[in-house]
């Protein structure tokens, strides 16, 4: 997509700090931390959120999920405990129309559900 800010950051366009990268996933830091350890992870391919999500790509969201566990533990936030959030839509809190998983962690996090 070519307005899609995490489409340029994929492209490196728009620098990013990622911690990990493969042929279908990027994994960046968040540039507005809510923890000490705040991973975006993304998939290289453009979609819209999770209501993108259909059986033609539910293998791309499993990659995705063991990226998040391989990121958790080499950040060493994954013994004490993390979380993973994926905001939809406007009142869903999504601001970045191209789906991501956020992957928060390095402190005792509230609860909010
Ligand atoms: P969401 O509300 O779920 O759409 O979260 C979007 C997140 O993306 C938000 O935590 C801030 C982050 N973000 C927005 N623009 C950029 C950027 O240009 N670079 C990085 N690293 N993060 C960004």
């Amino acid at each position: 997509m070519e307005d899609c800010i995490f489409c340029k950051i994929v492209r490196k366009e728009i620098p990013s700090q990622v911690v990990y990268e493969d042929d279908r996933v990027l994994a960046f830091k968040d540039i507005n931390p809510l923890a000490p350890v705040h991973i975006l992870i993304i998939p290289k391919e453009h979609l819209t959120n999770v209501l993108d999500i259909h059986e033609d790509n539910v293998d791309l969201i499993g990659h995705i999920h063991l990226v998040a566990n391989k990121i958790a533990r080499d950040t060493g936030i994954a013994e004490k405990g993390f979380r993973i959030v994926t905001n939809c839509n406007k009142e869903g809190g999504q601001i970045i129309f191209h789906l991501h998983y956020h992957l928060i962690g390095g402190e005792e996090l509230r609860n909010f559900a």
